[in-house]
């Protein structure tokens, strides 16, 4: 919870996505469709493609811009407005590197070393990979809280970065004696799709860089593609759909499934299962398939359209950079008040 007794800024969202690779499922109903929800409902809003998390490990600098901007496409297609929502490039503001060096003196190595996705991508080459992708973290605080953003759409994977976000916070407002400066801020995760699996491997998050593309239904994917997919989604011998929720224990591929299925059509699991159970999959992937394809093509179409006309994604994204900026640059010149910096006042 935002400590509300001290911290008294407006309410403000803050996402961000890395431009590693093609979107996938996961990210749309993990974060895009959640920030047009949130947009919709008027929240304040920065949206951020944020590359300069992307270069934390080995990245294509020749394909880096077009990835970029295809996050920003993706982003206006699934229904992101420049009119209502700031949609910018991290590196375009340099409030996000000048703060994660401070908060790099504010968190603590122990803090970083747990991070359970450094350790995942960190691999037994922890000792080799980048000093970026250990203060990856520290750089998401930055990202936050360089805006006061108070609630962060995320899914579930984040949920401890978040959590070292809102430590970050914390120990910054009690070292430099500001209390409720910082808010701790809030990750925002439930509701259906924040957790989509693999397609092939119901225990492993659907990820931009698993090397199977059968693993992930990506944002550019044509309607063959996605019901070829669903087709060879791995479910498991268990038998025919379950009745109800109960019948899903044990069965990660078909909750997956299910639970994709709920999240694309508005319904609950158990609906769904109302709806399915005691059929085979044979009936249940095919109707799958249509309703991802349903929800899907419009937005893979939009896609298309912005990313023809590169010069007008990078207008969008310099009128929010200039936004963006000028929410972030009066918090950077208290942050160097507080801390005592030679010219800060
Ligand atoms: N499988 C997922 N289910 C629900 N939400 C997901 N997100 C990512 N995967 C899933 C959410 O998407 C947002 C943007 O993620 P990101 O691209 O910044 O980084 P990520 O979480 O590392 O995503 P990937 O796809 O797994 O990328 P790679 O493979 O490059 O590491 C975040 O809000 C994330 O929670």
């Amino acid at each position: 919870m935002i400590d509300t007794t001290s911290y008294r800024g407006p309410d403000r969202v803050f996402s961000g996505i890395q431009p590693t690779g093609n979107l996938h499922l996961g990210n749309y109903l993990g974060a895009l469709k959640k920030f047009v929800d949130l947009q919709e409902a008027g929240w304040d809003a920065l949206y951020c493609v944020v590359d300069l998390h992307a270069i934390t490990q080995p990245y294509d600098m020749q394909a880096l811009p077009d990835q970029t901007r295809q996050i920003a496409a993706a982003m206006l297609a699934s229904g992101l407005s420049p009119e209502k929502s700031t949609i910018f490039v991290q590196s375009s503001v340099p409030a996000h590197v000048e703060l994660a060096w401070i908060f790099n003196c504010v968190a603590r190595m122990g803090w970083v070393e747990k991070m359970t996705q450094f350790k995942d991508k960190g691999g037994d080459n922890s000792e080799r990979v980048s000093l970026g992708l250990l203060a990856y973290p520290v750089l998401q605080a930055a990202d936050i809280l360089a805006y006061k953003a108070t609630h962060v759409p995320v899914g579930e994977d984040q949920k401890q970065h978040l959590e070292l976000s809102r430590n970050i916070a914390a120990r910054f407002n009690q070292q430099f004696d500001a209390p409720g400066f910082f808010p701790e801020p809030e990750a925002l995760i439930k509701g259906p799709g924040a957790r989509v699996m693999s397609l092939k491997d119901g225990l492993k998050k659907m990820s931009k860089s698993d090397p199977s593309d059968l693993s992930r239904i990506n944002l550019i994917d044509d309607a063959d593609t996605i019901a070829r997919k669903i087709k060879k989604a791995k479910t498991d011998l268990l038998g025919d759909m379950p009745a109800d929720v109960a019948g899903l224990e044990g069965r990660p591929e078909v909750e997956n499934l299910v639970g994709i299925y709920g999240a694309l059509s508005g319904q609950s699991v158990a609906a769904v299962l109302d709806e399915f159970g005691g059929q085979g999959f044979g009936a249940f992937k095919p109707a799958l398939a249509d309703i991802a394809v349903a929800h899907l093509a419009p937005i893979t179409a939009d896609m298309r359209h912005y990313m023809a006309d590169p010069a007008e994604i990078d207008r969008t994204l310099a009128a929010g950079a200039e936004k963006a900026h000028a929410v972030s640059d009066p918090i950077l010149r208290e942050v160097r008040s507080i801390m005592g910096f030679w010219g800060a006042g």
